[in-house]
């Protein structure tokens, strides 16, 4: 058992000092490194200075932290046109790592650190691991996939900084993350929560009851995964599950974190700059207002990104958490603007259909969307796993579990969808991004 467990929780870490500057201190900071930033940008980024020089802005216009408005955004879209180095700001031999993201289609986009780039990155990651409560002496097996992804060795310096113990024993090979968490004591796993839904439906079937052993912490990222879901997975691991947020193109993982309020995830703003914007329009929305995440990174010298838009959807809330964060936070990211898929006429997003089959008793929590054409309508099927103990029920008592799962949906969506019960572990499991949706409409 670890012994500083219970001192943990909320309690302040000197490693997280930035996360509590007062808040007029930690907007001069932002100013400062906003000005830097932008002039690192313009100086050496070609695509940026264009676009700026298009508007008729100079990194001299920036003077207030509300002048971020006048700069261009940045989209995914130009990190594939200017693919692979095109928007580096430091000569290749400052550039001490590469890291990409393979996406939808065709090449990967690729990210660059410099030293400096990485000892923030490492810091940002000890902030998210005090956050959630871990410290010295916590076991903390590293199930994110190492390699180009960023999951990996960002999580994995970030605890080593923190002078936690690190098994680096990155995703997959299941039954062996089985035997290391008991046999090591892991106290802490990070993974993708659909990979430890795995590893939670694994675990019994080798006579492993996750709930006897030391394990604390799930630091669960990289997906969106509902509250509903942290419901199922808490109690049946005996552990806190929390919702950590990141992406490749500002640094990976440590963007955000959730503290041991689990509500809502702080944003690293001293290095990374939210804003919320109406993604239509492209319009700054006020506080509190959902809309899409846009972020600039503040300290970032091998890559600079300037208002990035993340295709994320949430909302930036200003109150005070009780944790004694200054730092803002954002709602859990429940979805994409590009992961919406339309069924008659209704805008539907996977997370709506999660919510809705896991607020019923008897399923397991694997499903699927599928996406069909027959030539001249969309439709959809979802198919969720029942859970054993259901299937074997009788004929009778399936149908009513169908039609409760049926109807839950309606009530979110308010349109009916066909509704398949499958059999257990029929859906495929993930080692990392589940992938929800699956489309057979471009076929
Ligand atoms: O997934 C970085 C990461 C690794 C974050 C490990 C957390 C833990 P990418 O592969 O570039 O980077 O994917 C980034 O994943 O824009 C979101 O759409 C989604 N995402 C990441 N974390 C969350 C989360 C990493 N906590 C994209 N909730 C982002 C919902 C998330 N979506």
């Amino acid at each position: 058992m670890n012994e500083f467990w219970h001192d943990a929780g909320c309690a302040f870490h000197p490693v997280s000092a930035p996360d509590y500057l007062p808040v007029e201190q930690l907007r001069q900071l932002q100013i400062h490194r906003l000005k830097a930033v932008t002039q690192r940008a313009y100086d050496h980024v070609a695509l940026f200075r264009k676009r700026m020089d298009a508007r008729g802005v100079t990194p001299a216009d920036v003077q207030t932290l509300k002048d971020i408005a006048l700069l261009p955004f940045t989209v995914k879209v130009d990190l594939r046109d200017t693919y692979p180095f095109g928007l580096f700001a430091s000569p290749m031999n400052e550039v001490v790592r590469l890291h990409a993201s393979s996406g939808t289609t065709g090449k990967p986009i690729v990210v660059a650190y410099t030293r400096d780039d990485l000892r923030v990155w490492a810091s940002v990651m000890v902030r998210t691991f005090a956050a959630c409560g871990l410290d010295r002496g916590d076991i903390v097996q590293n199930a994110y996939g190492y390699g180009l992804f960023t999951g990996g060795l960002g999580a994995h310096y970030g605890a080593e900084a923190l002078g936690a113990t690190v098994i680096p024993i990155s995703g997959g090979n299941t039954d062996r993350q089985i035997m290391i968490m008991k046999d090591f004591g892991t106290t802490a796993l990070c993974a993708t929560p659909s990979y430890f839904l795995r590893i939670l439906e694994r675990a019994p079937q080798i006579g492993v009851d996750l709930r006897e052993l030391p394990l604390k912490a799930g630091i669960f990222g990289a997906e969106p995964w509902t509250d509903e879901m942290r419901k199922r997975i808490e109690p049946e691991a005996n552990i806190k599950a929390y919702d950590i947020y990141g992406l490749s193109e500002i640094i990976g993982p440590g963007v955000g974190s959730e503290c041991c309020e689990q509500n809502c995830l702080h944003i690293f703003e001293d290095h990374f700059y939210p804003e919320i914007i109406d993604p239509e329009t492209l319009e700054p929305l006020p506080d509190g207002t959902e809309g899409e995440l846009v972020l600039t990174t503040l300290s970032k010298q091998a890559m600079p990104m300037i208002r990035y838009r993340t295709r994320d959807i949430t909302s930036l809330q200003t109150e005070a958490c009780p944790c004694g964060r200054t730092i803002r936070r954002i709602r859990r990211i429940s979805r994409r603007s590009d992961d919406m898929f339309i069924i008659r006429g209704v805008n539907v997003y996977p997370s709506q259909i999660e919510e809705a089959l896991l607020a019923v008793e008897g399923t397991a929590p694997h499903y699927q969307i599928v996406l069909t054409n027959d030539g001249t309508m969309d439709d959809v099927e979802v198919q969720v796993e029942v859970t054993p103990e259901a299937f074997s029920d009788t004929v009778g008592a399936m149908e009513g579990l169908r039609r409760k799962l049926s109807s839950s949906i309606e009530r979110i969506i308010n349109i009916r969808v066909n509704l398949r019960l499958v059999e257990p572990n029929t859906i495929q499991r993930s080692e990392g991004k589940a992938k929800r949706v699956l489309d057979l409409r471009k076929q």
